[in-house]
């Protein structure tokens, strides 16, 4: 669809915007990541733009922004965390989280198999960062939560007993 696009003045706006990378991460859509996508392929101007942003760009994609505030919910699978509240995550597995540095969230799961987990959130090093971790939960139904504040370390949320697949990443910005 893009080839039809002139890449005259609207590749010029684009790239304004494109430039504000944080623009790519606030529109946080399939739309925004499609656009940053297809400015490569206009010149090498905006290819370069979109080298810099490539990682923005993934974290766009896939990333959703959550306000300060947010409760954010999870029913917890051995194989996944999928999504349930706020609605932008519902249904989604593993989602990843931007959330804004110094903001209050609170991050609640509910037993979904019957199976035991737990839910910690861990720096670059997978530490708990300051003791975020629920007791161990193995019935179905029941529930825990994490209330903290989001900070730069804090890169995943994962359930300790499936690491390799309970486990979303954190984008604190
Ligand atoms: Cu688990």
């Amino acid at each position: 669809m893009i080839s039809n696009t002139p890449p005259t003045r609207r590749t010029v706006l684009k790239v304004t915007g494109a430039s504000l990378a944080t623009a790519v991460v606030t529109g946080a859509s399939l739309a925004t990541a499609v656009v940053a996508g297809c400015l490569g392929d206009d010149d090498d101007e905006t290819a370069a733009d979109t080298g810099d942003d490539g990682t923005d760009t993934d974290a766009g994609s896939n990333g959703i922004e959550i306000e300060a505030g947010t409760e954010i919910v999870f029913d917890g699978y051995t194989h996944h965390w999928a999504g349930l509240e706020p609605d932008a995550i519902a249904g989604d597995e593993n989602p990843t989280l931007i959330l804004e540095e110094g903001g209050e969230y609170t991050m609640e799961w509910i037993n979904a198999d019957g199976v035991t987990h737990d839910l910690q959130i861990w720096d670059e090093s997978d530490d708990v960062v300051d003791d975020l971790a629920t007791d161990s939960i193995n019935e179905e139904g029941d529930s825990d939560s994490l209330e903290f504040t989001a900070e730069s370390e804090m890169v995943t949320y994962v359930c300790s007993y499936h690491v390799g697949t309970q486990v979303g990443d954190l984008v604190v910005e």
